[in-house]
């Protein structure tokens, strides 16, 4: 473990790096080496033509990339119908989940709809029940946003201590999306709210017909129905035709083939708001509509997927943070299991609910490292450890696990899952 002293140093260096100083004297480029034959030699690939503009109408990765996917954890559910897959956060930089790369909770498959057939339907305590097609939909003022979904059960799995070894499959419940649609707002505005409308409940068109509470307030403020996925028509994982997006709350409420909501004067105290998605506390009482995703992080690289690959030296850490309640204003990072903490580097746009991509640079000494990142939110708020999380919650919880992560880091750069108190 590395000492006071040895981290005082890191500490400098990051900060000065922050300031955007270059790393003078620490270049990690190898001098020119002779007769190297990936310089010298001509590729294949400048030995033929390549493909022309007709081979791909609509691209795909590099077969490099082909380890880059969504992955499941076998034993975690019965049948993939109603199942998740995994973001391969590992795998990415910046804060844009490519739309292929979006992890997928379904609770009865993917529902295949047809977009000529899509209705939305407005009803309950409204003035004038309301019909919208495709075409309606396209005719309201749209915006664009960015935004996380994470499901409420991402790190569930860990609540109880560490158990999967990969951010994958710790964090892998999240994706973020530009988002282009229509506020819920203007719909709900033309049907045409009656005085006692408090709740709103959306209804999916696939054969779960999920359905969930979402207090009036929520929908009038930020809510859209979105249509497009960074810059595209959504897939249909993620709810082809049109969506529910409930920026900041947890994922179950963004309903997917979105075909009516209703308007009502009390919560419906269905299934996924219910049995599901409530908290069991330490006194049996389940916590119930805990809506809003506290701040959380995770360190993607290194991580038990993404071993470190150079030996000791200058050294890239790298994460993403986010917060259900604002923008992260900072992300501190321990390498030393909590002794010392350091401010890491956030870069790229800081959005309101949206993915925040951030940075530590050091120097390895090439000894064992516990990794550690802590958000903070625009609130003030700070990601608490796991321990502190079951001091209120008791042993009994899934969703809504936001603590600290660690990742132990051996001297070959290896990473896995574990704990420290
Ligand atoms: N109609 C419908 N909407 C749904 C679901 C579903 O099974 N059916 N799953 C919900 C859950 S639990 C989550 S976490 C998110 C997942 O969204 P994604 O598949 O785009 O990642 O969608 C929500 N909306
Ligand atoms: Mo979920």
């Amino acid at each position: 473990m590395a000492d006071l002293k040895q981290n005082r140093r890191n500490f400098l260096k990051g900060t000065a790096l922050a300031g955007g100083a270059l790393l003078a004297g620490r270049a990690t480029g190898a001098a020119a080496a002779e007769g190297d034959p990936a310089i010298l030699d001509i590729q294949p690939w400048a030995q033929q033509l390549g493909e022309g503009v007709d081979a791909r109408p609509y691209g795909y990765p590099s077969p490099h990339e082909k380890h880059v996917v969504r992955r499941s954890v076998e034993w975690l559910t019965a049948d993939p119908v109603s199942s998740v897959n995994f973001t391969p956060l590992h795998e990415l930089d910046g804060i844009i989940t490519p739309n292929g790369l979006c992890f997928e909770r379904h609770h009865a498959g993917i529902a295949e709809v047809e977009p000529s057939k899509f209705r939305l339907m407005i009803n309950g305590l409204v003035d004038k029940p309301l019909v919208f097609t495709m075409e309606d939909l396209k005719r309201y003022p749209r915006v664009n946003k960015m935004f996380f979904l994470e499901c409420a059960a991402n790190s569930g799995m860990e609540w109880r201590g560490s158990q999967l070894n990969g951010c994958q499959y710790t964090h892998g419940m999240i994706h973020n999306v530009m988002y282009t649609g229509v506020p819920l707002k203007y719909l709900l505005e033309e049907a045409g709210l009656k005085t006692n409308a408090k709740w709103i409940m959306p209804e999916g068109a696939d054969a779960s017909a999920m359905t969930r509470s979402i207090p009036v307030f929520k929908a009038l403020d930020d809510c859209i129905v979105a249509f497009m996925m960074n810059g595209e028509a959504l897939r249909p994982e993620q709810g082809y035709p049109a969506r529910l997006v409930v920026p900041g709350w947890e994922g179950n409420m963004w309903v997917k083939w979105l075909r009516r909501i209703e308007v009502g004067d009390e919560p419906w105290h269905h299934r996924e708001e219910t049995s599901k998605y409530t908290d069991l506390m330490e006194n049996g009482k389940a916590r119930r509509f805990t809506w809003e995703m506290d701040a959380k992080s995770v360190i993607t690289n290194p991580s038990p997927q993404a071993p470190i690959p150079h030996g000791k030296g200058h050294t890239i850490l790298s994460g993403v943070a986010w917060s259900g309640r604002g923008t992260i204003t900072h992300v501190d990072v321990t390498i030393d299991g909590g002794k010392n903490w350091h401010a890491a580097r956030i870069d790229g746009p800081s959005l309101d609910k949206s993915m925040h991509r951030f940075y530590y640079e050091f120097d390895w000494d090439g000894k064992p490292l516990l990794l550690q990142s802590r958000a903070v939110d625009s609130t003030g708020y700070i990601q608490p450890t796991k321990d502190a999380l079951r001091a209120v919650r008791g042993e009994n919880s899934i969703y809504h696990n936001n603590g600290i992560q660690t990742w132990y880091v051996n001297a070959n750069g290896e990473a896995e899952n574990v704990e420290v108190s």
